[in-house]
This record gives structure tokens, C-alpha cells and sequence, in this order.
């Protein structure tokens, strides 16, 4: 088996040390027991060491009806989990229910989170629930912190069954914040629809779990501890650093030695990381601050705080506006923000020029051999997510690269790349990220991006308005309705869906000052997986125009209360003049048509957005 500290001893026995502190550990007694279940022809004798024995008890429950993992994960405000009995106890238990019993006995499982308010009361949930569960081995962050794109790694380098991720991502956290449960898959990535399905069914029949509710561990002990489960089984807890697997992954991928020059060298750029109080903060100080040399103070709020300092873990133009007014002095080069679980970025240049998710992808497609990873690898194809602008299709044109467009999820581009079908992808939701791992990565993607300007020796800027020039610009813009009644959220989208499908809406125009707009295709967006040939429905209601302008409608699957309604305009534009213009002037027709089609605002009774991307 392998681990994070070199080979694992399966002797059983109470609570063993390694280099790390059990909590469990009364005086020493030494007792000789005969292991139940062993086949009659072996004497199974475990030699315990007298500690205290770890009981499982089993726990009655009730269901809930609401678990339903979304877009990704199981997201609900901390008072659900806090105040509803077993509420928490009920999903891990659903969740460790679709690992097989048999795989259980060998099985190790990553765990981490951002370091949000009751992850760590969430980690003793699982360390109790997965040894009176069989689970063999687990292995968790130190102080449970582990970012998302690190858990993704960790599970890939120990070949772990799964992993359990704490986050409720770049939702704001604290007592009265929200807080989430996601399961990955062997693969590293989120557990695709068949799997989430499955926990859900389970958790709506739950009637009872299986708990050691002494069983508590040291979460700030690097090392590993060994417990005596019951039947004299072996269970394993092992805390690791949280950023060093991480960190000699990445330095597989990129050349450090270009970018330490880029970041501290005699013409080093000046940089600005906002972790904004979220887990990505350890990974910056160590890998760009202590091995690439950029000065401490090019990193900021990188103390992940329980609440994020009372801000949303969300980098974009409104949660992150402290990075973009920094930026706007001039003083730094290159600016970028990370969410909660450190798998969301922003990039920003000099004067806080704002890089659109959508055209960072793009951008790292059009110059993918500044990263050394993809000279090795080769680029297999590309892909976005559906409401993602088309900025990486035409790349991926120019380039005769294959392009794959995916419902929102991370976990759709999974498939894609185990079936060596794709290297690098993104979504406009600020994730970028490639086949290293199967989750977006924040840090990656910013060292994606110093790797291309280290190569290009140009301005973010520069590099941004050269592409726009040699492929054309997609403008996009996405407008939030935040917490919105789901009820009025539904039955808009229903009513507009039954609008949209009427024969006479395809050929139909609508005009917004000078522009008219004629519809080519309306759907609710479906997808076929090329892989498994699985469908998902129902993915976003597109009007498509005649230009190949888009209108794209749909309710978010991570919000934790009420209904985010989500409205995406993109539409290109190649001409020279006009390239440099600002989105929201550019699009203001696309948006007055798609208020007006769906009547949004005297439907939800809002008169604006909460948040414009
Ligand atoms: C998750 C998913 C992303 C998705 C985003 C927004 O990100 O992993 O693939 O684009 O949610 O989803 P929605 O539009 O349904 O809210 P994260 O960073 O929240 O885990």
C-alpha cells in the first residue's frame, strides 16, 4: 500500500505512533487476542498494545430528502448541517456507502478542505464513520487543509479509492456561511452524475450509520496513527503537509527555473496573489514566495480564516475588488485571485486589465508549448463548458484541434481526458485547468500564465490584445440574480423554455437599438458523453442568432439558498476597429433582448443583477 510516508505497517493494536500523536492512548497493557473472522487453518493473534479499543457503534437515523449533490457536491448553510440531527453523519455515511465493503479493506481515502468554518468537526465525522466502516487507511491535510486541486493529485499519486472533499468553494463560510461535502472518485475527479445519483438514493433511505464515536485524532501531528477497530482490524490515519505532493507535481509541469527568473531574476516582474483568506495561501507562500523567490509581500491574506475574513472566497470583479483597485496603481505587473478550495482564478495585468476566463483558456491554448508538461504529453484536445464564450473554438480552429463542448461541471471533462482525449480545458465560472489533474487548478493556471509571459516577454495586455487581433474577439459578459425565490426562478425558466419551443421562436428577430438578431437554433442544451455515451439533459436554455451571438440561460447547481439565475451573453467580433471596446457596451443589445424574452426582472421582482462578470 503506498503513502505519503513510505510504506504503510498493518499491524493491529490500539493506537500506534509514527512521527505523529494519537490522542487515543490510555497506559500501556498488554494483552493477547484471537482476530475474529480469520480462515480456522491461520492462528490470527494480534498483540495489542493494550490502548483503548476503538468501538463502532450503530446509530438509528432518519433520511433527509435533500441531499442531492449539485453542480459540485452537496453545498447547504453550516446551520443545516450543525442543527439538523445526523444531517452530516447521514451523507458521509451515503457516501462511503458506494465504495464497495470488499474494496473498503484496502482502501485509502484523501481527505482536505478550505478550512472553513465545521470542516475540521466534519474531518472527526469521517475518520469516525470510515473506520466503523472498514475503510482501511485515510490520509488527511495537516489541519485538514487541503485544496481541491491537491486532493485531485494526492488521490492520483497514493492510487487512493476516492477522496472527501470539505468546501462549499467561493460561498462565504463562518457560522452563519455555508459549508459542503464532495466525494472524488479514483480518478481524482468529481464523482460523475451515476455516482452522486447513487449517494443520493442512498441518503434518501438511510435508517441507520455506523459510527466509532471515541475515536478522535490530532489533526496537527504530521505522521501516522494506527487504530484497532473492533474486530481487531487496523485503521489508519495519516496526516500529511498539506502542499508538498502538490508542489513536486507542479514542478513536473512548469520550469521553475524561468519562472524564478521571471519572479525574482535582475528584470523580475512584480506580482500580486490574493488568496483572499482561502486554502490556496500555503501553496503560494511555498511555491512562489519560498522556491520562486517573489517577496512576501507579493502575497496577501494567505492565512486561510474559518469565515475568509468575513469577505466571499470569490475571485471575480466584485468579491475580489480589493486585488483590482491594487492593481489599478500600477505598481504590479500581474495580479490574480484564488476562491475558498483554490481551484478558481482570476487573472488581472497591470492597471487592473480584467483577463475574461474565457480568453485565459484561450490564451493558454494559443501558446500551450510555453509549459514544458504539454511538450511531453501532447495536446490531445480542448474543451469549455457550454456557457463558456467561443474564444477557445477559435483557437482550437486555427490550431485544427479537436473541441469538446460540455455541460458546467468540472466533472464532465473527467471522462474526456481518462479516455486521452483532452488536455486542456476551462469554463467562464473562473476555472481553468488541464490532464494533470481532473479538477480545475488556481495555482496552475496562474503559473500557466507566468510560463507564457516569461516566454513572450510581453505585458498581459500585449498578450491579450494580440490575440484578439489574430483570432477575433468573443465578447461575454454573465449576469448573477443571487438567491432569487426558486419558485418564481422555476417557473420563468419553465414558462421561457416553453416559449423558446414553440416552432415559430427559431427564425424569429428581435432588435435592441440598431441591432436586430435572428433566431437560428433554441434548445435546452443535452449532451452526449463521447466516452460512455451517458446523457445529461437539460443543461441550459441557448438562443442561438443567425451571427452565432448567444443568449444562455440557467439556474446555478451551487448556490445554497433560494436560486442563482445565471444569464450568458457571447457573441464575436473580428472586426479590427471594434476589438477594443468594452463588453458591456458592446452587448448591451443581446442583454435588453434576453431581459426582455424572459421578463426576467418582473418575474423575480429584481432590477439588476448582484453580480456582473
Ligand atoms: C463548480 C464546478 C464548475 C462550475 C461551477 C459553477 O465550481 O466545479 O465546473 O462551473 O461550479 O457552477 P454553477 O453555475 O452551477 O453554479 P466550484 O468552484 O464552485 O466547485
Amino acid at each position: 500500500m503506498e503513502s505519503l510516508h513510505g510504506p504503510l505497517k498493518r499491524e493491529g493494536g490500539g493506537v500506534r505512533e509514527e512521527g505523529g500523536g494519537a490522542v487515543a492512548s490510555p497506559p500501556c497493557r498488554t494483552t493477547l487476542r484471537i482476530t475474529q473472522g480469520c480462515p480456522p487453518q491461520v492462528l490470527c493473534l494480534s498483540l495489542s498494545l493494550g490502548f483503548k479499543m476503538v468501538k463502532v457503534s450503530t446509530v438509528q437515523t432518519k433520511p433527509y430528502t435533500d441531499q442531492k449533490p449539485g453542480t459540485s457536491g452537496l453545498r447547504k448553510r453550516v446551520t443545516v448541517f450543525q442543527q439538523n440531527q445526523h444531517y452530516a453523519e447521514n451523507f458521509i455515511q451515503s457516501i462511503i456507502s458506494v465504495i464497495e465493503p470488499a474494496e473498503r479493506q484496502a482502501a485509502t481515502l484523501v481527505v482536505g478542505g478550505d478550512g472553513r468554518f465545521f470542516m475540521k468537526d466534519a474531518i472527526q465525522l469521517i475518520v469516525q464513520i470510515a473506520a466503523a466502516n472498514g475503510i482501511n487507511h485515510l490520509v488527511i491535510g495537516q489541519n485538514g487543509i487541503m485544496s481541491t486541486p491537491a486532493v485531485s493529485c494526492v488521490i492520483r499519486k497514493l492510487k487512493a479509492v476516492g477522496g472527501i472533499i470539505l468546501t462549499a468553494s467561493h460561498n462565504p463560510g463562518g457560522p452563519n456561511g455555508d459549508f459542503g461535502i464532495k466525494y472524488n472518485i479514483s480518478s481524482g475527479g468529481p464523482a460523475p452524475e451515476g455516482i452522486t445519483n447513487k449517494i443520493f438514493e442512498i441518503s434518501k433511505g438511510l435508517q441507520e450509520y455506523h459510527i466509532c464515536p471515541e475515536l478522535k485524532v490530532d489533526l496537527s501531528k504530521i505522521g501516522k496513527q494506527t487504530f484497532e477497530v473492533d474486530t481487531f482490524k487496523p485503521f489508519i490515519v495519516e496526516i500529511v503537509d498539506s502542499v508538498e505532493a502538490y508542489a513536486e507535481m507542479l514542478r513536473g509541469i512548469f520550469d521553475f527555473a524561468a519562472l524564478k527568473d521571471l519572479l525574482s531574476g535582475a528584470n523580475h516582474i512584480n506580482v500580486r496573489l490574493d488568496a483572499m483568506h482561502g486554502v490556496v495561501g500555503p501553496y503560494i507562500k511555498k511555491i512562489v514566495c519560498e522556491e520562486l523567490g517573489s517577496p512576501a509581500n507579493s502575497a496577501v491574506n494567505c492565512v486561510p480564516q474559518e469565515d475568509f475574513g468575513g469577505h466571499h472566497p470569490d475571485p471575480n470583479l466584485t468579491y475580489a475588488a480589493d486585488l483590482v483597485n491594487t492593481m489599478k496603481s500600477g505598481e504590479y505587473d500581474f495580479g490574480a485571485a484564488f476562491d475558498g478550495d483554490g481551484d478558481r482564478n482570476m487573472v488581472l495585468g497591470k492597471h487592473g486589465f480584467f483577463v475574461n476566463p474565457s480568453d485565459s483558456v484561450a490564451v493558454i491554448g494559443a501558446n500551450i508549448t510555453s509549459i514544458p508538461y504539454f511538450k511531453k504529453t501532447g495536446v490531445k484536445g480542448l474543451a469549455r463548458s457550454m456557457p463558456t464564450s467561443g474564444a477557445l473554438d477559435n483557437v482550437a480552429k486555427a490550431l485544427q484541434m479537436q473541441l469538446y463542448e460540455t455541460p458546467t461541471g468540472w466533472k464532465f471533462f473527467g471522462n474526456l481526458m481518462d479516455a486521452g482525449k483532452l488536455s486542456l480545458c476551462g469554463e467562464e465560472s473562473f476555472g481553468t485547468g488541464s490532464d494533470h489533474i481532473r479538477e480545475k487548478d488556481g495555482l496552475w493556471a496562474v503559473l500557466a500564465w507566468l510560463s507564457i509571459l516569461a516566454t513572450r516577454k510581453q505585458s498581459v495586455e500585449e498578450i491579450m490584445k494580440d490575440h484578439w487581433q489574430k483570432f477575433g474577439r468573443n465578447f461575454f459578459t454573465r449576469y448573477d440574480y443571487e438567491e432569487v425565490d426558486s419558485d418564481s426562478a422555476n417557473k420563468m425558466i419553465k414558462d421561457l423554455e416553453a416559449q423558446m419551443s414553440d416552432p415559430s421562436f427559431v427564425g424569429k428577430q428581435f432588435s435592441s437599438g440598431d441591432k436586430t438578431y435572428k433566431v437560428a437554433v433554441s434548445d435546452n442544451f443535452a449532451y452526449t458523453d463521447p466516452v460512455d455515451g451517458s446523457v445529461s439533459k437539460n443543461q441550459g436554455l441557448r438562443i442561438i442568432f443567425s451571427d452565432g451571438s448567444r443568449i444562455i440561460f440557467r439556474l446555478s447547481g451551487t448556490g445554497s439558498a433560494g436560486a442563482t439565475i445565471r444569464l450568458y451573453i457571447d457573441s464575436y467580433e473580428n472586426d479590427a476597429q471594434k476589438i477594443y471596446q468594452d463588453p458591456q457596451v458592446m452587448l448591451a443589445p443581446l442583454v435588453d433582448i434576453a431581459l426582455k424574452v424572459s421578463q426576467l426582472h418582473e418575474r423575480t421582482g429584481r432590477t439588476g443583477p448582484t453580480v456582473i462578470t
